[in-house]
């Protein structure tokens, strides 16, 4: 059956990106390995192939229909030759033996393992394995090994984070995080951003953004909600970043790149009661505690930022990353998280809505549920 796909000219430079509906079938199978590889990839410091592998992915996971040739998804961008030949291997012989051969490796089965540690990157995730280091028992008896406070939490509430975060629970988290910033500011503004904000069912945390709708009452918001979340005793732990944002700075051309504007890394407790339906708390059977640990993130930038922030944090990442590609390919402009500069007239312009951005790109404007690539 041939492949439907819809297409449009916007975010993908010089070749038509496929639009985001549904998961596709065997096309989803490819994808799950295409991000293995693209896993594998960045833990070998493969800039390119992890790019490659997570861009083939996005493609593949927008595939309307199944895939039974691989004559039928000839023509769709980003498919690349080492993308191809998993499809071969699967489809001639329902597996790929290269993917299987990752998934066994040692190296690779460890870093999976520490990087899914709060806290711990791929770079410290290596330095352990070369220590010969294999599970998280080892690094915790490790008498070698000094954790910093991060991590320290991570390992603290690691069966609780490593869980999924349903959407009633970031829907509880939403209720809770209204009522602090409310009570500490009425007027202030509050929106739900990352995944949860693309409609995704499932979360690996709830991630917030918030302003005043007066420039600079911002300062100080973030460590007032923190107080506020420590005097409701659902503070597990809090990592506090303040601004370091700079208004004569260019916006930057790295997607890496995070922005400057305060943030604060939480971990805080969510009570069974407080979530809808309550069987939406993913807890394991016979967990009797009633309450699970969940990774949340806040925001606050400047209201003159509001708009960028918020397109940057509502994602995905491939998403994000596609459309400063495009700003800067086929619009000379510069876009990230605090602005888009116009290089051409030399000038920051100016958005108070993220309809206003695409609008200065030239793109039809994108509903955040479309942007899951
Ligand atoms: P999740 O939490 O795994 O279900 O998925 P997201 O999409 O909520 O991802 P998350 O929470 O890691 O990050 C929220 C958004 O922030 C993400 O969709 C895009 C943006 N973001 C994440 N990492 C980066 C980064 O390294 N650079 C930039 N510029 N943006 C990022
Ligand atoms: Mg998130």
């Amino acid at each position: 059956r041939p492949v439907r796909v819809e297409t449009r000219h916007c975010i993908q430079v010089r070749e038509p990106v496929v639009r985001v509906s549904v998961c596709g079938h065997l096309p989803l199978c490819v994808c799950v390995c295409a991000c293995e590889l693209a896993e594998s990839s960045e833990f070998n410091e493969s800039k390119g192939p992890c790019l490659a592998f997570r861009q083939a992915a996005s493609v593949l996971k927008s595939l309307p229909s199944a895939v039974h040739c691989l004559e039928a998804i000839q023509g769709l961008p980003c498919l690349g030759e080492n993308t191809k030949a998993v499809m071969e291997e699967i489809l001639t012989f329902g597996r790929s033996f290269k993917v299987e051969e990752i998934r066994c490796d040692e190296r690779y089965q460890a870093l999976k393992l520490f990087t899914s540690v709060f806290g711990v990157g791929p770079k410290t995730a290596e330095k352990w394995y070369r220590r010969g280091l294999r599970s998280l028992q080892e690094i915790l008896t490790e008498p070698n090994i000094q954790l910093n406070r991060m991590q320290r939490a991570g390992f603290l509430y690691y069966s609780d984070i490593s869980k999924a975060v349903s959407k009633a629970e970031a829907k509880a988290l939403g209720c809770i995080i209204e009522e602090t910033v409310h009570w500490i500011a009425p007027d202030a503004t509050l929106a739900l951003t990352g995944g949860f904000r693309r409609g995704k069912e499932y979360g690996h945390d709830v991630d917030f953004l918030l302003t005043m709708p007066e420039m600079g009452k911002e300062e100080g918001l973030l460590l007032h909600v923190i107080d506020r979340l420590k005097d409701q005793g659902i503070l597990l732990y809090c990592e506090y970043q303040g601004s370091t944002f700079d208004v004569s700075k260019l916006p930057s051309c790295r997607f890496e790149d995070m922005d400057c504007f305060q943030k604060c890394f939480l971990i805080l407790r969510l009570e069974q009661g407080q979530v809808e339906g309550e069987r939406g708390l993913q807890m394991d059977p016979g967990d009797s505690r009633g309450w699970r640990a969940v990774r949340v993130d806040l925001v606050a930038p400047p209201v003159d930022c509001y708009a960028f922030a918020l397109l940057g944090w509502t994602g995905s990442r491939q998403f994000g990353r596609d459309l400063r590609t495009f700003a800067q390919k086929e619009r000379q402009m510069l876009l990230d998280n605090h602005a888009l500069y116009d290089k051409t007239k030399k000038l920051c312009l100016l958005a108070t809505t993220e309809e206003d951005i695409f609008a200065h790109l030239g793109l039809e404007y994108v509903e955040p549920w479309q942007r899951n690539a």
